[in-house]
């Protein structure tokens, strides 16, 4: 179907989760629905108050401007707003700006009668976020503990956080997040390479079939997961890279003070080396 006959039978009313037909329409390509005007709502509150902060904050280069997070004397009350209170807002439009962009997917999902496989995914993201700066700090007891808002200051923060646990690599959930980051990059690269030689072959020779594709891997490593597969797989590889670095930071203090290394001296505690 021609892209233009088919958005005309799909850019019709209905579908939405909330709000009717209030804000069912499109702007030029955008899609509106109630989440778009809470999204932009919330986009607009947060960046005016990174700008506020950045005009008390001292700087207006972008790599160096910096939304601190309230000093830990604060614990989890309300800080003042220049001393951290901005941060707090700013977290609060964020998550407002990310879930609302993950239900305008899925109002989105629903008008084309597709599944929501890409609002459950970016959820994953927004599960991390919500992991470094609200249940991790809320189990510590401080807002204090969320990382700040800032191109280099939360670099320092990762890598200062990273330092308190002495060796932040041999954190177990940290290795588990970047062998499956790894592995993502790796399967995106297969699947790209495979498609590409398959479908986009040299001028004059012949576009190739999935059974081609199935073969090739059959041939090289004696069993080929499928066209279908490989995408459940890569989903699978990268919500889970995602998941464990939530899981790797939300350990990290809650539930282990110490040096990751000193984590491993279960192994040599074991009855059976003695
Ligand atoms: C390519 C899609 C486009 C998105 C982009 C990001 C902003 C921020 C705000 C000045 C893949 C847009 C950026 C809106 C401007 C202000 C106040 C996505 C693509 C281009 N980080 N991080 C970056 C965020 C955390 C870490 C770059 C966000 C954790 C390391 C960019 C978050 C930890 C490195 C950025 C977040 C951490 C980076 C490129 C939120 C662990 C780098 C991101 C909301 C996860 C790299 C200077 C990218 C870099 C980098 C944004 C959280 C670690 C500025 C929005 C606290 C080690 N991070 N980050 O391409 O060059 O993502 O930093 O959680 O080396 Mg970060
Ligand atoms: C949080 C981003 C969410 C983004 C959202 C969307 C906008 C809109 C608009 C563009 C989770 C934002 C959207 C703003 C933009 C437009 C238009 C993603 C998030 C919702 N580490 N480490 C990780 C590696 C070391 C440390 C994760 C590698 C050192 C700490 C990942 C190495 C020490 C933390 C990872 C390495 C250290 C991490 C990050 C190598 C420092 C975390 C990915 C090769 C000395 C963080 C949940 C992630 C984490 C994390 C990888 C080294 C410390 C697995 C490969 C040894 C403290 N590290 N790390 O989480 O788990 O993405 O966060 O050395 O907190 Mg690490
Ligand atoms: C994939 C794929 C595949 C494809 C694909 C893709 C995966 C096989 C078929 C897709 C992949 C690519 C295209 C490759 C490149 C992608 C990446 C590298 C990922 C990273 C992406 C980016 C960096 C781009 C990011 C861009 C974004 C997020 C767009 C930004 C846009 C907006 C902010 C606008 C959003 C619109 C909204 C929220 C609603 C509409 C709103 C408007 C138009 C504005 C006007 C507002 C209103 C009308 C609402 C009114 C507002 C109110 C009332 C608030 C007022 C408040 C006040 C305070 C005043 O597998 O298949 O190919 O292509």
């Amino acid at each position: 179907m021609a892209m233009l006959s088919f958005e005309r039978k799909y850019r019709v009313r209905g579908g939405t989760l909330i709000g009717g037909d209030l804000f069912d329409f499109w702007v030029g390509p955008f899609y509106v629905g109630f989440f778009g005007v809470t999204t932009i709502f919330c986009t607009l509150v947060g960046t005016l108050m990174i700008f506020y902060g950045a005009a008390i904050g001292g700087t207006w280069n972008p790599w160096t401007i910096n939304i601190a997070p309230p000093d830990l004397k604060y614990g989890l009350g309300l800080a003042p707003l220049k001393d951290g209170g901005i941060w707090q807002i700013v977290t609060v439009c964020a998550l407002g700006a990310f879930v609302s962009w993950a239900l305008r997917q899925a109002e989105i999902a629903r008008k084309l009668g597709m599944g929501y496989h890409i609002p459950v995914a970016y959820s994953m993201a927004i599960f991390a976020y919500f992991t470094l700066v609200v249940i991790r700090p809320v189990l510590m007891g401080a807002w204090g503990h969320g990382f700040p808002y800032g191109i280099l200051s939360h670099l320092d923060w990762v890598s200062n956080t990273g330092y308190q646990y002495l060796h932040f690599h041999y954190n177990p959930a940290h290795m588990l997040a970047v062998t499956f980051f790894f592995t993502t990059t790796l399967a995106l690269s297969l699947h790209g390479a495979l498609v590409l030689s398959a479908i986009n072959p040299a001028p004059g020779t012949d576009v190739k079939t999935a059974e081609h594709e199935n073969t090739f891997f059959r041939d090289t490593i004696g069993y080929s997961i499928g066209t279908l597969g490989i995408h459940r797989l890569g989903l699978f590889l990268a919500l889970s890279a995602g998941f464990w670095s939530a899981v790797c930071i939300v350990i990290s203090g809650p539930f282990w003070t110490h040096g990751w290394p000193q984590w491993w001296s279960w192994w040599l505690n074991l009855p059976i080396w003695s």
